[in-house]
């Protein structure tokens, strides 16, 4: 069936009574305004008969490329409208076969012949409606989350010059706001204006590999071209609680997995300093050579921050390289109610900080911070002579792509740049706390609430909320190995009710000796206090009856 671009995803009687019920704003049910030959009273444009041959740089084809990015420029309008509604759904969920079967004349499959631009703009808005609305005040999925509109617009500035990360000679205008953003962000974690280095990279994880990569480098600098048969084995640290990406680093970079010392965490999750100094000194005495902790400040599952003195401390002692991996947690560093929970973070050699998180800047956005200066240049620099010719007519030093384990680097530098102009740090701030504010908000209801139980004791650090939510027939069970066996499925069933349903998303998971829980995580500054209202009656109505 051939649809136009202006359809729209209808609600069903029953989701309108049931968000009305939860007495939220009421914007337009998914009336996308799309304008097009549907939609009275707008012009519209026939794309049934252009194809993308007809688009710039085809002579006379301005006007068609106007109106089609106009048309594309609607249908991103309408859907950033309704991420931002509590009138509409976070999802509507298709199965993987559905969506390959194809839905409503929506096709994943590849033609020969090209398509109009009628289709692609129908294709575009069908992509947008079948996925998940990551902005949408309810989705409390992931620890990125938001649509912010500066940092969009940012998004689509850094597509349109389309242009790659490795020299100054053809990104002189973003590798100076590179230089300058990780300056501003070394300041704050508070190191030396002297010190200082870093690079934009493609995630959290590559962030924690590459101070593993330099860490090993900055040991044993004969690895880079000598490789592992050349050093000692070698033994790195983290608590049990960290990202797992401190695993898939030394299992990529031919440390090996089990050379990773997991070092145990207090109920709160946090690293036992203690143990960590235990731990060093068993892998001494087995004739491993540490060089390496990473200490986590905002774990993915509680929160939990790390005590980066009592571990910084632990690392001057056996003089190890001590990085803290602030991949959620670094936003804190922009709150000053909130950064005293990273002290001692200006102490490491490395941090990881993924602005796409706590800052709420649009995927991806993750910076590798380094203190010293040169290291990541030594570390990584090949010298490609089509690239990075020396006798250029430009301080080369800006040619920054040495740096770097890519060759093609992305700008993720400009929609945060642009939206620390548009917010100042201070706006970063506001928005950080008003999360953290959602967090104990929800806390303290919980608290307060026979049906569901917190997963450990006391107010969150981050804005990670941990519980569980008991069932009726659950409620007057005393906790026992058959109760968790129950309880392990009751999450998982919720979730699938709530996913296929769409009104809210959540994510669960178990930890350790804990059973499936939820863990609702704030970094939408859109999200209220009635969206946290909402979550917890959603809940009880999926699962009150399991
Ligand atoms: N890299 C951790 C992201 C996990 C999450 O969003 O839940």
């Amino acid at each position: 069936m051939r649809r136009s671009p202006g359809d729209i995803m209808e609600l069903t009687q029953a989701d309108r009574q049931h968000l009305d019920k939860s007495k939220q704003d009421t914007g337009s049910l998914g009336n996308t305004d799309v304008g097009l030959k549907y939609d009275s009273g707008r012009v519209a444009h026939d794309f049934s008969c252009i194809h993308s041959k007809d688009l710039l740089p085809a002579e006379d084809g301005e006007e068609a490329t106007k109106h089609f990015l106009q048309e594309l420029v609607n249908i991103l309008l309408a859907y950033i409208n309704k991420s931002l509604k509590r009138s509409s759904k976070v999802l509507d969920f298709h199965y993987p076969h559905q969506l390959k079967e194809g839905l409503e004349g929506f096709s994943l499959e590849l033609p020969d012949q090209p398509d109009n631009l009628e289709q692609l703009l129908v294709d575009c808005r069908d992509t947008l409606k079948y996925g998940v609305k990551t902005g949408h005040p309810r989705f409390f999925n992931q620890l990125s989350t938001g649509l912010d509109i500066i940092g969009l617009a940012g998004e689509w500035l850094t597509s349109t010059a389309n242009t790659n990360m490795f020299t100054y000679e053809i990104s002189p205008v973003f590798i100076l706001m590179e230089e300058v953003v990780l300056r501003k962000m070394h300041s704050i974690i508070g190191w030396p204006e002297e010190d200082g280095d870093g690079i934009f990279c493609p995630g959290g994880t590559m962030s924690n590999l590459y101070s593993v990569l330099l860490a090993r480098f900055h040991l044993f600098p004969v690895v880079k071209t000598h490789g592992m048969s050349a050093i000692p084995r070698l033994a790195l640290f983290t608590s049990a609680h960290s990202h797992y990406s401190i695993k898939k680093s030394a299992a990529v970079l031919g440390i090996g997995s089990e050379n990773v010392i997991v070092v145990r965490c207090d109920e709160r999750g946090k690293m036992i300093s203690s143990e960590l100094n235990s731990s060093i000194e068993t892998a001494k005495s087995k004739g491993l050579v540490p060089f390496y902790v990473n200490a986590t400040a905002g774990t993915t599952v509680y929160g939990a921050f790390d005590p980066l003195n009592e571990i910084a401390d632990i690392c001057k002692h056996h003089g190890l390289w001590m990085h803290v991996d602030a991949a959620w947690g670094g936003g804190l560093l922009l709150s000053n109610k909130h950064r005293v929970k990273l002290q001692g973070i200006e102490r490491a050699h490395s941090v990881t900080w993924n602005p796409h998180k706590m800052m709420g800047v649009p995927l991806q956005c993750s910076t590798i911070l380094v203190k010293k200066k040169g290291l990541l240049q030594e570390c990584n620099q090949l010298c490609a002579e089509y690239l990075f010719q020396p006798d250029k007519h430009y301080d080369v030093s800006y040619d920054t792509g040495d740096k770097s384990i890519q060759c093609g680097r992305h700008v993720d530098v400009f929609k945060l740049w642009l939206m620390w102009k548009a917010k100042g740090s201070e706006g970063f701030e506001a928005q950080i706390n008003h999360c953290l504010e959602n967090a104990e908000y929800l806390y303290y209801k919980l608290k307060r609430r026979s049906d569901f139980q917190l997963v450990f004791k006391g107010k969150p650090e981050h804005s990670n909320v941990c519980f569980w939510y008991l069932p009726k027939r659950l409620q007057s069970i005393l906790p026992s190995p058959e109760r968790d066996r129950e309880l392990h499925m009751v999450a998982p069933k919720i979730k699938t009710k709530m996913m296929e349903e769409g009104f809210t998303m959540i994510g669960y998971q178990p930890l350790e000796d804990k059973v499936n829980f939820f863990r609702c995580v704030f970094s939408n500054p859109a999200t209220q206090r009635e969206d946290v209202d909402f979550l917890i009656d959603e809940i009880v109505r999926l699962g009150c009856e399991l």
